[in-house]
């Protein structure tokens, strides 16, 4: 087999790639910014666009129950084992055009490269329809849906109370058939391949990079609760004011992350009620996302800071409530996986050294059930989750020299 694909034709696989991220960019829920959340209408226009592609190789397409987009390349291999390939096409709001969706259109120009080489696996391709956790508050609904664990999941309700179960069902699916979206074949490994969102490929003058350990995480739903009050009126010493609380929190929270290595600590939305300038806010609703790579680190910080909220509270009369929305421990990658790929970048000549992710991924979820690996591409400007999120041309070339070689090197294990 060989590896080794021409030039050009790889670069005019590397163009189509990025074109495709630029039409999928298009699908939004908000003309003149990339915001596509779970199963919103877009999510169609999306999947055409990479049906038209896998049309033209021969893949069978389908959406399934939890609205993730899926392609099959069948094996003629007797007994072949199946590698997954995916990541996600929901995004956050006002997003860029990569983060989930590049790894995608990635998966199915590799196919394209191999469209006239057999291969002794089957490979499912998956676009997964949800993995920010920005609707519903909890992540990785399409990837659940793909272990069969998504059921529990129908009942979460988002900030209009309506349920999954009721979107599923609006966005024109049959969720009594969401336990046909598991994948119940013999699978050999999961590939994700996603641009690093963060600045550590572009400091150290790298491409790309294997992955080989996803950042554990927890995100929980906290309240602050005080009394509502006439803002001219009531004297400072006289306040129970939720949100100058809830600040108080934000700061320790930043306090412990800036003194705790390798913790990052982000309050990312954030709500006070009533929220009116001239009323002192009664309530406030916020969300805290708090990362490490090591669980115990990650875990501690937590409950220090549960146990500050606690006296913040009672030092300024105020009561909180916080609900866990996800706990997810950090995920080590397949180390065969995460060597093969390692392999894969040093006969492309780049440096094979692994690298830890900080962003979680769909890989976090199925790295627990399946063999698992990423493959980083540089974000010039570390940046991501941002309209201005980029990723450099020759780095999806190299990326498709590198995931081809990857498919051979799995071949001939
Ligand atoms: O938030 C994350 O880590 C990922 O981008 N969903
Ligand atoms: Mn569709
Ligand atoms: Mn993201
Ligand atoms: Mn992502």
């Amino acid at each position: 087999m060989t590896t080794s694909q021409p030039a050009h034709e790889l670069t005019d696989l590397a163009q189509r790639t990025l074109t495709c991220c630029a039409d999928i960019a298009a699908c939004t829920e908000e003309p003149g910014q990339i915001t596509r959340t779970f199963l919103c209408a877009p999510m169609h226009d999306a999947h055409a666009r990479l049906d038209a592609w896998a049309a033209a190789l021969g893949l069978q397409t389908r959406e399934d129950a939890a609205g993730n987009w899926r392609a099959t390349r069948r094996s003629d291999r007797e007994g072949a084992r199946t590698l997954v390939i995916g990541s996600h096409l929901d995004s956050v709001p006002n997003a860029g055009a990569y983060d989930g969706v590049l790894g995608v259109v990635l998966g199915l120009s590799l196919l394209d490269a191999l469209k006239d080489t057999p291969l002794p696996y089957h490979v499912e391709l998956v676009g997964f329809s949800e993995e920010e956790g920005v609707r519903f508050s909890v992540p990785f609904i399409g990837s659940r849906a793909l272990l069969g664990t998504a059921e529990e999941l129908l009942t979460v309700t988002d900030a209009q109370g309506k349920t999954v179960a009721q979107a599923i069902t609006e966005y024109g699916l049959d969720v009594g058939q969401l336990a046909e979206a598991q994948l119940r074949e013999d699978v050999l490994g999961y590939l994700e391949m996603h641009i690093e969102q963060g600045p550590v490929l572009e400091a150290e003058d790298r491409s790309l990079a294997a992955v080989h350990a996803i950042a554990g995480q927890s995100r929980l739903n906290f309240t602050f609760s005080g009394k509502a009050n006439h803002a001219g009126t009531t004297p400072m010493h006289l306040r129970r004011d939720a949100l100058a609380g809830a600040s108080a929190f934000v700061l320790a929270a930043e306090n412990l992350a800036r003194n705790t290595p390798g913790l990052v600590a982000t309050v990312g939305a954030l709500r006070p009620l009533p929220g009116a300038s001239n009323v002192i806010p009664g309530e406030v609703q916020f969300t805290l996302d708090l990362r490490h790579a090591q669980d115990e680190v990650r875990e501690g910080a937590l409950a220090r800071l549960l146990a500050e909220a606690q006296q913040l509270a009672e030092a300024r009369d105020l009561t909180f409530t916080s609900e866990v929305r996800l706990e997810e421990p950090a995920t080590p990658m397949d180390p065969a996986l995460t060597e093969l790929l390692g392999e894969a970048l040093a006969a492309e000549g780049h440096v094979s050294t692994p690298m830890v992710s900080g962003a979680g991924h769909d890989a976090m979820l199925l790295g627990h059930t399946w063999p698992a690996t990423m493959l980083f591409l540089r974000s010039p400007g570390g940046l991501s989750h941002h309209p201005d999120e980029a990723v450099r041309g020759e780095d999806v070339e190299a990326a498709l020299r590198v995931g081809t070689r990857f498919l051979h090197l799995l071949a001939e294990r």
